[in-house]
């Protein structure tokens, strides 16, 4: 045999030491010194056929073994950690035996222990003892596992807190008495609610108790490196118990909770309020602990959902914006928290959109410390069945992310691996994650039956000690602790619980989060309008670029433009993007940040808004909001990762965070948003009637039907105006610049006055098209309309026959048709704002067309989507009997618009066409699309 056998893994390091031999024989320790002697390196590399001399090749042979299998414990010993409390075997690996490398022990005693390398070398005379100090840190009840991280400097020091141990906590009597208090706390709360509620749903912690020790840990770690507010998420499994643990949630409002009283003038129906099940809540501590506040957020039953909406409100905690500029972010100042489901983490795919936000530049948080609450099932599933990857947690590692595998029935490897995650945290800023193997003592919820399907796993449970039990009897053993005195700290918990229970009042305790509406009316007295010369002013300021900047030539023409854009005050010269740009501007400069992210965001989707130039020469940025002279707040300004759900989750996080802060998404294309319907869903539409939240989230949505095939026309309005309900957003199709400037300046003034979620449709083609630009003068003195009545009609008012109701783009069909003009019965009036739906300024309308007969609602979308289904209720109600209400659109349709542009022209045409013909026909009911339904037939044939 030759060493050449041993080319790869470790020849570089015995190459090293080679080197270090030639250049100085006494640098390395006898027994190598011996080995090198004799050895040709060559061999090592197989360059040679000519075997080295018998003994020599023996020693040498003997060194690299050692160094490759104290390599493979470093890398590979998790595999044979004793991870699971209930026993079972772990896998193992060949590489983690002396056999493999044909090495026995008596060769690694013949070797230093200097040989090993580490903490351990320095207390071992010998490779063989410094081996087994490295299997019993890397092979024991902790499973490091961090060898996939490439940045060097945190794999030494990843590879020092490890093998030093100088993280495991000490454990002496006084913080073995107060460890011992705290899980008793932990195991008596969740038994208490068993006796007391027996079968209630409660998401029982058991089996996984060390979770609150071991967020006590990070929690008081991450304020002694400064943190002030740690956010915490979590789905259902333990929450009760962190809620009264860490979050210091009142257990009388718990208990009440489980009591669950009709209180009927705490409903509050009349503001949406219809509350969730108790294991949704969120909390937030009233005092820190130290210096630091506790939050956890609401969420919903979607596992993983709450996970891009903790880190987001870490980041919004964390950034500061109260100046010009791009907004500082501080990674020390908010420490967000992930606890996980073993099977929801590598299943559901929000973690990895989460995950992959946290290195990027504007959704960095300084870190986010994940745990894994593996109780090795999901439901009734094995991890057999949920995962592909060896551990529940393997997705961590392709972010390069340092993973601790830790027995949950182990209390001090537990506490070492909390410590080792907050001052990883703390000194790279960056994620870390804690794979806490337990079990789960009950069924998946408390009225189920774990033994169907999990027959052997649970006859193991029904005997296996809590770690309580464990640790206690540990303690009684060392003398630290008697039965007596473990029964005396049950009972102590016990009967706080019971006082609680005693004294409790449900009526009064339960205390529903209601969100205090909007005084009324506080939307309209929003003041929008901008004076000329203020605009004047602001826009000079935008267009100061840095001194030798080189602009792309096609985009200095642009700006060139801008500059005289505000001169005359009556000439249609503000394009969508010159309007959002001042509109952003001016809200800036009232002192109200603005977050705006999404694809491309910087430049534009339709290369419209140029809000990030890049110097032609040297690729430097220039962002005109984040450096013009009047701001008195910052512009955070990031494309997105392509994401929707984690980004939306995100950005929802953050504004519910610093709701004072104007946070706008936009998508691609709106179709996209229902990648993020979960968020949507589960937290924008529903999260104030739920949990009393109060969002003021905008969201970009470029809608329209222009012959762009099914996945490019529609942002689904119809799916946010199912949602609306008068208190929780705000949905908008509005048709011209002016509109645009006004409704983002009225959502910022309304951010503290009458937040809600705001939805906008907006243009694509129509970006830069005359009919939807706007006069300065409108900007100036302007406000928004969610109405927007003919003007072309006031002269025939008493001709009109017809009202055509619409909304958005097809507003711009109808006007552009040569039968407009001759079309004197038929007038067209835009809705602006669908949700909530303005029926007092509708009526006015509606008022003044005294020949009126019939209300058209015009849409170029599929009558089963668009606004029509949510129109013609508030249309029935609004024009009663008065007139007859006619629907003009495509018919049903499967998918939102056709896939080829021919087809879609002639249905576009027909639209408009059918919009100036008024039906001899019986028009007093409302009618299906004959027409199109013909069209279609005709189309077909
Ligand atoms: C997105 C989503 N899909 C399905 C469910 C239904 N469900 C609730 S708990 C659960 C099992 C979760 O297993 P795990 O992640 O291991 O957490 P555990 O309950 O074991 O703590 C499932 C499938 C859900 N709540 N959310």
């Amino acid at each position: 045999m030759t060493l050449g056998r041993f080319a790869g893994v470790n020849a570089g390091y015995v190459l090293e030491l080679y080197e270090r031999y030639r250049h100085n024989p006494e640098s390395v320790d006898p027994a190598t010194r011996a080995a090198f002697e004799k050895w040709n390196p060559a061999e090592l590399e197989g360059t040679t056929s000519e075997p080295a001399s018998a003994p020599a090749s023996a020693n040498v042979r003997a060194v690299v073994a050692a160094t490759i299998l104290a390599d493979s414990i470093r890398r590979y010993g998790h595999l044979a950690a004793q991870l699971d409390p209930l026993g079972s075997q772990p896998i193992g690996d060949p590489s983690l035996s002396p056999e493999t490398y044909e090495i026995s022990a008596d060769d690694l005693k013949q070797l230093p222990g200097s040989l090993v390398g580490g903490p351990v070398a320095e207390t071992s005379a010998t490779a063989y003892e410094a081996i087994e100090k490295l299997r019993r840190v890397y092979c024991s009840s902790t499973g490091f596992d961090y060898s996939h991280i490439f940045v060097p400097e945190e794999r030494d020091w990843l590879r020092h807190a490890a093998e030093s141990g100088r993280f495991l906590p000490p454990l002496d009597p006084e913080s073995s008495d107060a460890l011992l208090a705290r899980m008793t706390q932990v195991e008596v709360f969740e038994r208490f609610l068993q006796r007391t509620f027996p079968g209630k749903t409660r998401f029982s912690l058991e089996g996984l108790d060390m979770l609150v020790p071991i967020l006590d840990e990070i929690i008081s770690g991450a304020a002694d490196t400064g943190a002030r507010h740690a956010v915490i998420g979590m789905a259902h499994r333990g929450r009760l118990n962190v809620l009264a643990h860490i979050l210091e949630k009142p257990y009388e409002q718990i208990l009440a909770e489980f009591k669950d009283p009709v209180v009927a003038e705490r409903l509050r129906v009349d503001l949406g309020w219809m509350g969730d099940v108790k294991y949704h809540a969120g909390a937030r501590t009233s005092t820190p602990r130290g210096h630091t506040f506790v939050t956890m957020p609401p969420n919903p039953s979607h596992l993983e959902a709450v996970n891009p909406v903790v880190v987001g409100m870490a980041r919004a905690a964390g950034t500061y914006v109260d100046e010009g500029g791009a907004g500082r972010f501080r990674s020390a100042a908010t420490l967000p928290v992930l606890i996980h489901g073993d099977a929801a983490f590598p299943g559901q795919g929000i973690v990895a959109e989460t995950l992959n936000l946290s290195r990027l530049d504007g959704y960095d948080t300084g870190g986010t410390i994940h745990i894994i609450a593996n109780n090795q099932l999901g439901f009734t599933a094995t991890p057999d069945e949920s995962y592909s990857t060896s551990y529940a947690s393997g997705l961590a590692r392709g972010f390069k992310i340092p993973i601790v595998h830790v027995n949950a029935d182990d209390p001090a490897a537990c506490l070492e691996a909390a410590r080792l995650a907050w001052e990883y945290r703390g000194r790279f800023q960056r994620d870390f994650l804690i794979d806490l193997v337990g079990y789960r003592r009950h069924g998946h919820n408390e009225g189920d039956e774990p033994a169907f399907t999990q027959p052997l796993m649970y006859k193991k449970i029904a005997t296996h000690p809590t770690v309580r039990e464990q640790f206690a009897r540990t303690l009684i053993a060392q003398g630290a602790q008697t039965p007596q005195s473990v029964e005396t700290i049950v009972k102590t918990h016990y009967t706080v619980l019971e006082l609680a229970l005693a004294s409790l009042k449900p009526e009064e305790d339960l205390e529903p989060p209601v969100a205090e509406p909007a005084p009324p009316g506080a939307a309209s007295r929003a003041e929008t309008a901008v004076p000329l010369e203020r605009l004047r002013q602001i826009n000079e300021g935008l267009q100061q670029a840095p001194p030798a900047f080189t602009f792309h030539k096609k985009l200095e023409r642009a700006r060139e433009r801008r500059k005289s854009v505000l001169n005359n005050p009556d000439e249609r010269t503000i394009d969508w993007s010159t309007a959002e740009e001042l509109a952003l501007a001016s809200i800036l400069a009232d002192g109200v940040a603005v977050r705006l992210t999404g694809e491309d965001v910087e430049r534009g989707t339709f290369s419209q808004r140029h809000a990030v130039f890049h110097d032609a020469e040297t690729g430097a940025r220039f962002v005109p909001l984040q450096t013009f002279p009047q701001a008195s707040a910052a512009f955070e300004i990031h494309n997105s990762p392509l994401s929707e759900a984690g980004v939306v989750g995100f950005e929802f996080g953050y504004n519910i965070q610093e709701p004072g802060r104007l946070v706008i998404w936009e998508a691609q294309y709106g179709d996209f948003i229902n990648g993020a319907q979960v968020i949507i869903d589960q937290f924008v539409t529903s999260g104030r009637s739920k949990w009393g939240l109060q969002p003021s989230l905008v969201f970009l949505l470029p809608h329209g039907h222009e012959g762009q095939g099914p996945e490019h026309s529609s942002a689904r309005p119809e799916r946010f105006l199912q949602s609306a309900a008068d208190i929780n957003m705000r949905v908008m199709n509005c048709t011209t610049a002016a509109q645009y400037f006004h409704l983002l300046r009225r959502q910022a003034a309304l951010l503290r006055r009458d937040p809600l979620p705001l939805v906008v449709l907006t243009p694509k083609s129509l970006l830069r098209h005359p009919l939807v630009a706007s006069t300065p003068k409108e900007l100036a003195e302007g406000r928004f309309r969610s109405v927007i009545d003919d003007s072309d009609a006031r002269q025939r008012v008493s001709s009109v026959r017809r009202l055509v109701l619409c909304s958005g783009k097809v507003y711009v069909d109808l006007v552009s048709s040569e039968r407009r003009q001759v079309s004197s019965n038929v007038a067209i009036c835009r809705v602006e704002q669908l949700a909530p739906f303005p029926r007092v300024a509708l009526r006015e309308v509606l008022d003044g067309y005294p020949s009126l007969e019939e209300v058209v609602w015009l849409q170029e979308e599929p009558e089963n989507m668009g606004a029509w289904d949510w129109v013609r209720g508030q249309l029935v109600e609004t024009i009663q009997d008065q007139f007859s209400l006619r629907y003009i659109g495509r018919v049903r349709s499967a998918s939102p618009s056709e896939g080829s542009s021919a087809w879609h022209q002639i249905n576009q045409r027909r639209l408009v066409d059918e919009a100036f013909t008024l039906d001899s026909g019986d028009i007093k009911e409302p009618t299906v699309l004959s027409k199109a339904v013909q069209s279609l037939a005709a189309f077909k044939r």
